[in-house]
């Protein structure tokens, strides 16, 4: 390296800097793992042997640029200014302050880092003026797909004109999108899948690679062809003639060319968009994987020699020693005169990170400890006048016996005092009562807010806009509904963008972004590759950067492949930020019944279950779909809507206020009025349940019929318990398995809206066979519920109620 435009002193003083980061961070993997082994921690996962690629990273990454890496990156975010030593104490305790533990106030393992994208009221920070990591998961390559989003974000920015106000976001698309992964990691689809949609794409990313050639206790050998990610990556190297990756290898330990290697793939990527690819070879593990256990288990003794001979911090602080260079008068130049100039700095590096470890201690145990203070204190006072003090006492001693600084014991311990003093009327009753309200709210509010938006911004609360229409509006082919509607979209929202399979040229499988594409371009209206998990992690990166993504998804049943990094990433995001970051993200998808196996199904309590924190919308028309487009471009929570596969070519009657109605999320949709029982249906199958509705007042029995509209959330008004009330009867009519969808509504229903209470007969439940849909023309009516099904199973059910007045059909 040489150091062409600093003064040698400047120079040294970074150098120095550097050495005493890596040792610092490295203590703090050290302390960190003893505090959880010593019970003060539940788990510890630490950045120790890959300190000084980090810090390499960290002289290449600007503001502006996001991180999208894993729990080894401790040492990267100290030296970019985000962590503090403190802070990694914080989160290995699992402090709830989110001033003390920034990353996820608890909610997320140690090390899985984060900085705030919005303030504590939701609103976007400036990003530019700010280095951005998103909120890390556990997953292994679960931070691939969104890095490609990241990274296209720029060139978005760059190339599209409508977007020059979007200054918080981005200057001129020059932000790099930096990834960093675990040699064993790349074993994943998502990593391959996350190149090979980097290297089409041509986006502003570098992946990282640290190498210790192991996952956990798995050597290299099991991991990777030919033992080296870089060698069987070589494919993608770009050439004179085509596009691809710039793929670089460089030695963990090898300080200067880290840093001349770091600072070659940022010009690289940021220049050119180029994505590059950086295989940090020769790392290692100081303290071993994790505090799950010792690596001593399963390395060899040969293996954990080696590893001492390639610690980058002790290669560095030879180095240091080592290097000289003669000043322009001939005169040596040295970083230190000798070694104890770096006894002096690792001295005060490791007395810091013990300062931080104490001071995080102190910070984390305060507000506990004057909890357990408290309720003692009322606990000792009620002990003097209780029946039953003997007992309390009891619980008092083994309270008092307890080491465990947590609220779960100081709550456990008030409970049960509680229950011995029930009936009593000892003075601090009402002491010991107010502690476990307010205890308990407490924690609960900061364990379990923020899975959805709480802002005005929040899907829930806006307000429904009715389409209106001309006297004589025609009846057009549904899927037109939707192409005139997003075209408004794209005409006044110069931040969406839509991408998926077949979704630019042909503007969709089903013609609903029809010319589309020519009108707005390719950068807005795209195709993309075969690649449903990064086609998610595309709309999950662009979305956190300011941009709104539609990612679109060809089939519903295909959602599989991207239901993993929908439900791990895009529906934790909200949450496991504690609200400081989102991705509002909207995912287009067409499904349930039109034929064979893969283009008929409808696991809809599968997606629901995996995606809590995300909005499950099933639109019975392309009206009501494209009016949930409109709502969810005004809210920043993120949704799934799915459209009826086998609606595009039915008739609609054409509205005149395109991009203005607004179908309301959350809020069901009484269809026909009705008195005899509530029978509620979603999406395509609601089409027949009408039917049969009419069918069965024929017969004398009038249905009240509901779309439920939107499975998540379901019938915030809770209209169901309303209508139930009056019916006291209720059908649900599903598409997904029984004890799927229609077993979430049932509880939705019966439970939480407390509807058994009027329930004269058992609920009655139509849904699919435990088969998928036969791809046969009849294949789908001995599937799937059908008018006749519907029909005989409620006139069944009301001639149990009343056998005079209906007599039995079968
Ligand atoms: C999808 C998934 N599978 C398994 C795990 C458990 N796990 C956590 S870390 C890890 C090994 C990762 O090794 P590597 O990518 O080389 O990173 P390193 O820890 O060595 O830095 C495994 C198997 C996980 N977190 N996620
Ligand atoms: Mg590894």
């Amino acid at each position: 390296m040489t150091p062409n435009n600093i003064s040698f002193d400047d120079f040294k003083n970074e150098v120095l800097n550097d050495y005493k980061l890596a040792v610092l961070s490295r203590e703090c993997s050290i302390l960190g793992r003893r505090e959880v082994l010593m019970g003060k921690g539940a788990f510890g996962i630490f950045g120790d042997g890959k300190e000084l690629p980090q810090i390499a990273m960290a002289k290449a990454f600007k503001n502006g640029d996001f991180r999208s890496g894993y729990y080894r990156d401790q040492t990267f975010m100290m030296a970019i200014g985000v962590l503090t030593a403190q802070q990694i104490f914080a989160s290995t305790y699992g402090d709830t302050n989110i001033e003390n533990n920034p990353e996820s106030a608890g909610r997320q393992m140690n090390n899985h880092f984060s900085t705030h994208s919005l303030d504590e009221h939701g609103q976007w920070n400036n990003l530019t003026e700010q280095k951005n990591s998103v909120s890390d998961i556990s997953c292994t390559a679960g931070q691939m797909p969104r890095l490609v989003g990241l990274a296209q974000a720029s060139k978005i920015y760059r190339n599209h004109e409508g977007l020059k106000d979007f200054t918080k976001f981005s200057i001129n698309g020059n932000e790099i999108a930096w990834g960093t992964i675990g040699n064993a990691s790349t074993s994943e689809g998502h990593f391959f899948e996350a190149v090979n949609a980097a290297g089409v794409l041509q986006i502003p990313m570098i992946i990282s690679i640290w190498d210790d050639e192991y996952g956990i206790s798995v050597p290299a050998k099991y991991q990777t062809t030919k033992e080296s990610i870089s060698e069987i990556l070589t494919g993608f190297q770009r050439t004179k003639e085509k596009d691809g990756f710039e793929i670089l290898k460089v030695k963990g330990y090898d300080y200067p060319a880290l840093i001349e290697t770091y600072l070659k793939a940022e010009k690289i990527a940021r220049e050119e968009h180029v994505p590059v690819i950086i295989h940090v070879t020769d790392l290692m593990q100081f303290t071993g994987h994790s505090t799950s256990g010792s690596h001593e288990r399963y390395k060899s003794p040969k293996r954990l020699a080696y590893e001492k001979t390639i610690d980058c911090n002790t290669r560095m602080r030879e180095w240091i020693l080592g290097f000289e260079v003669k000043d322009d008068s001939g005169q040596t130049l040295r970083f230190v005169d000798d070694e104890s100039e770096l006894e002096a700095i690792e001295k005060e590096a490791k007395a810091e990170a013990k300062q931080a470890k104490k001071d995080a201690w102190n910070a984390f145990k305060k507000p506990l400890a004057a909890e357990e203070k408290e309720v003692k204190g009322i606990v000792n006072k009620i002990i003097k006048e209780s029946k039953n003090a003997v007992f309390i006492k009891k619980l008092m001693a083994e309270f008092n016996d307890s080491m465990d600084v947590h609220a779960k014991p100081n709550l456990v311990f008030a409970r049960k005092v509680y229950r011995y003093i029930a009936d009593e009327d000892v003075s601090h009753k009402q002491d010991l009562k107010d502690f476990i309200v307010r205890t308990t709210n407490k924690y609960k509010t900061l364990y379990g807010t923020h899975l959805f938006n709480e802002t005005e911004k929040s899907a829930v609360k806006i307000a429904e806009v009715k389409p209106t229409y001309d006297d004589d509006a025609p009846e057009v082919d549904a899927r037109t509904i939707l192409r005139d509607n997003f075209d408004y979209i794209f005409k006044t929202h110069p931040e969406v963008l839509i991408f998926g399979e077949d979704v630019g040229f042909i503007g969709d499988v089903n013609q609903g972004l029809e010319g589309l594409q020519k009108k707005y371009g390719e950068l807005r209206v795209s195709d993309t590759g075969i690649r449903e998990a990064t086609i998610a992690g595309q709309g999950i990166g662009m979305a956190m950067r300011g941009l709104r993504p539609i990612a679109e998804i060809q089939y519903l049943d295909y959602i599989l492949y991207a239901l993993q990094i929908l439900s791990d990433d895009l529906a934790t995001l909200h949450y496991r930020s504690v609200g400081r970051q989102m991705a509002p993200l909207i995912i287009r998808t067409r499904g349930h019944r039109l034929e064979g196996i893969w283009h008929s199904g409808s696991p809809m309590n599968g997606i629901n279950n995996l995606l809590k924190g995300v909005c499950v919308l099933v639109p019975r028309n392309m009206m009501k779909a494209a009016g949930f487009y409109n709502t969810l471009l005004e809210s920043n929570d993120p949704a799934v809507v799915i459209e009826n596969l086998n609606g595009y070519r039915l008739k609609e009657k054409k509205p005149n206020n395109f991009g203005a109605f607004k179908t309301p999320i959350g809020v069901v949709e009484t269809l026909v009025e009705g008195t005899d029982i509530t029978v509620l249906s979603y999406g395509s199958t609601l089409k027949l349940v009408s039917e049969a509705a009419k069918e069965l007042k024929q017969f004398g029995i009038s249905c009240e019929v509901i779309d439920a509209q939107s499975i998540q959330p379901f019938d915030i008004q809770h209209d169901l318990v309303k209508s139930i009330a009056k019916t006291n009867r209720l059908a649900i009519i599903d598409e997904d398995y029984s004890g799927g969808a229609s077993a979430y509504l049932l509880d939705e229903i019966l439970v939480k809206q407390d509807a058994y209470r009027y329930l004269d007969s058992k609920p009655l439940i139509i849904a699919a066979n435990d088969h998928r849909a036969a791809y046969g023309t009849d294949g789908d009516y001995f599937s799937n519920p059908s008018t006749e099904d519907v029909f005989e199973k409620i006139y069944g059910l009301m001639h149990e109620v009343d056998p005079v007045k209906y007599p039995k059909v079968f």
